[in-house]
Formats: structure tokens, sequence, C-alpha cells
């Protein structure tokens, strides 16, 4: 079979890229870039905060594109933070909700920041299209230098 064409493959992360529909749990800087079991006491933690507070999360709209994961506020539509994916370097789900992720991103100012996220759908149908976007950036790094050598 051949390769999916890289063309095709990257169009969905064009313009303003892949949009997934969610709410912010909240955000905790963490020691590390990349701990499963500190993402997920981040995760709990978070939680616990955001329920305790008796308000409801902040909806936000998630945009997967080519460079950066793009965080817009829902009600307001303007844009909150744009999390180069260069910076993210862990994902995790949370395996007691179907509906929560996180992930790490690393500041300029070397903090580890954990984003806790609750999806409107299943959070893997996020984190799987987040590896496809991983995928798609390398692969596209790759070409570039390839291309380079010629
Ligand atoms: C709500 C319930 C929802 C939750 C919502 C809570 O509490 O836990 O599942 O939405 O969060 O208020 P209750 O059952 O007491 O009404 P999510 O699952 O999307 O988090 P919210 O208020 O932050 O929207």
């Amino acid at each position: 079979e051949p390769k999916k064409s890289l063309a095709n493959g990257a169009a969905k992360f064009d313009g303003d890229g892949l949009p997934f529909k969610g709410k912010l749990i909240g955000i905790e800087d963490l020691p590390v870039d990349r701990d499963e079991p500190k993402c997920l006491d981040a995760m709990f933690k978070l939680k616990a905060v955001a329920k305790a507070r008796g308000e409801h999360k902040q909806k936000i709209q998630i945009n997967l594109t080519l460079s950066a994961v793009k965080l817009y506020d829902e009600v307001m539509k303007t844009l909150m933070i744009s999390h180069d994916i260069e910076r993210i370097s862990f994902v995790v789900i949370d395996p007691k909700d179907p509906r929560a992720f996180g992930y790490v991103y690393n500041t300029t100012d070397d903090r580890h920041q954990f984003w806790a996220i609750k999806t409107e759908r299943a959070a893997v149908l996020t984190v799987l299209s987040l590896k496809d976007l991983f995928d798609t950036a390398f692969e596209q790094y790759n070409n570039k230098n390839e291309k380079a050598k010629l």
C-alpha cells in the first residue's frame, strides 16, 4: 500500500486547524517535563480545586495547527494562548475519566506547565489527533531537511 500523502494528511491542520471543544480544568507547574504519575497527580488535584471553587470551568476551543495547540475562549472567541508544538513534551489521558487529558508545555523560561483539559467528546479523539499532528510535523521537518541536502 502506498504511503499516505503528506499533503492530504496535513490538510486538516492547515489554517485555523482541527478544532475540539472542551473546558479548562486548570494549570499547574511540574518539576519535570515528562512524568505520568506527576501529571495524573496534578490532574486529580486540579479537578478537586475546580470542583471546590464551585464555578463552571471556562469553556474553551482547542485548535490543532501544524505549528501550535491554540486555546480559545469559547464564549469570547478570543485566543487565550498558543502553545508551540515543539515545546509540548508529554501528553496524558486520565485513566479514570474518558473525557480528560493533559499535556506538558515547556515555557521559554524553562518551567514545565501541566494543562488539564476536559473534552466535550472522548479525550482519546483529541489525543490521537495530537499524535497525528506531532507525526506530521516531524515528517515535514524531515522532508525539509532531505530537500536541503539535495
Ligand atoms: C457538573 C458535572 C458535569 C461537569 C460540570 C459540573 O456538576 O460534574 O459533569 O461538566 O462542570 O458542574 P453537577 O453534576 O454537580 O451539576 P464536565 O463533565 O464537562 O466537567 P462545569 O460546571 O465546570 O461545566
